[in-house]
């Protein structure tokens, strides 16, 4: 009710009458003030002006869920927002809210992640307030061979919000890292549930460095923030809400055609690797050779030094002159 009301008074330019948001929302006067006196205690200076209404001055800088579901235009992404204060993970929260059954598009947001997690065992660090962690619920009608395409259409949209809202030189780094000046200012992490033939459901969690300063020693060489790339602090909500957008609208492309084809020159188009010299570290055996970029099916493709081509779904790949790799 309360992301309702923000909703509601947000979308009045002019402003909009008490008995008005009463009768929309079908709640009593008395219920709409403790909202508004909740909201004023959270930071949002909204003035009842006379002849006018309820009319929203500013807005503070936080990640709640009835700010962002206040301002969500989307289909069926980030419709419902769990915000925890401090957590361990949000994928860990998100694959517990999964099994619980909340529905495809659900949202978790938190201010302090304490023991966030990257792939095959790493971690992740999210300094306190300075950076958005999320993850995202699917429930994907593919089959489960295809679920590791989603972390790639969720790089596109990170990398497209990051590009539109800051001006900056984005390249993504297949497969989950979106990086700037070779430096790594997002991390995705995909992760599955399924039974033999079917995906029971998706989370998508996604780290970014938004108005970060200063890193921990052991990646300081490697990450970087929006604050440090542009020298402006930027809103996490508005990173969010337009994040959820843009991967709704790609996400809709790849579940229709079960593939990344139609996002193919897209992915490309940010690709630090295209063209790059690549080490592919295949537990079978590593090799070198020149990444051409992605098939429709998120694979990349590798020419190796002998002419031959290759096509790599999983592994390690690491590339000349990114994060200082050889
Ligand atoms: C990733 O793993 O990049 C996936 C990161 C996903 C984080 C999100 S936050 C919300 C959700 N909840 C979670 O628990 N996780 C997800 P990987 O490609 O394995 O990269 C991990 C490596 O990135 C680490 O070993 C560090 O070297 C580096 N790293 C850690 N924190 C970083 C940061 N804040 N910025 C840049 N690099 C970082």
């Amino acid at each position: 009710m309360k992301s309702e009301v923000l909703r509601l008074i947000r979308n009045a330019k002019d402003g909009i009458m008490p008995v008005d948001i009463c009768r929309e929302l079908n709640i009593s006067r008395a219920a709409l003030n403790q909202v508004l006196r909740q909201l004023e205690a959270e930071g949002y200076d909204i003035d009842e002006v006379e002849g006018k209404g309820l009319m929203m001055y500013s807005y503070p800088e936080i990640i709640s869920s009835a700010e962002i579901m206040s301002r969500m235009e989307t289909k069926w992404c980030g419709k419902q927002v769990y915000y925890r204060k401090e957590t361990g993970s949000t994928n860990e929260d998100a694959i517990e809210l999964a099994e619980e059954g909340k529905e495809h598009g659900t949202v978790v947001v938190t201010e302090l992640q304490t023991s966030g997690r990257g792939r095959l065992g790493r971690s992740w660090e999210s300094p306190k307030g300075e950076c958005i962690a999320m993850s995202l619920i699917l429930r994907p009608n593919v089959s489960p061979d295809k679920a590791s395409m989603i972390t790639l259409v969720m790089a596109l949209a990170v990398a497209d919000v990051c590009a539109k809202l800051t001006d900056m030189d984005v390249k993504i780094k297949w497969p989950n890292d979106v990086v700037v000046n070779k430096k790594k200012v997002c991390g995705i992490l995909t992760q599955m549930s399924s039974k033999p033939g079917k995906i029971d459901h998706v989370v998508v969690g996604v780290g970014i460095n938004v108005n970060v300063n200063n890193f921990p020693p052991e990646i300081a060489d490697t990450a970087t923030s929006l604050l440090i790339e542009t020298g402006n602090r930027h809103g996490r909500a508005d990173i969010i809400v337009a994040i959820l957008d843009y991967f709704e609208y790609y996400y809709d492309i790849f579940e229709s055609t079960e593939d990344v084809s139609c996002l193919v020159s897209l992915y490309d188009g940010y690709l630090a690797n295209k063209d790059a010299e690549v080490r592919v570290l295949d537990p079978k055996g590593e090799y070198t050779g020149t990444a051409q970029g992605i098939n429709d099916f998120g694979e990349l493709i590798v020419q190796k030094e002998d002419g031959s081509f290759t096509r790599v779904s999983s592994g390690e790949v690491s590339v000349r002159g990114l994060y200082g790799y050889v």
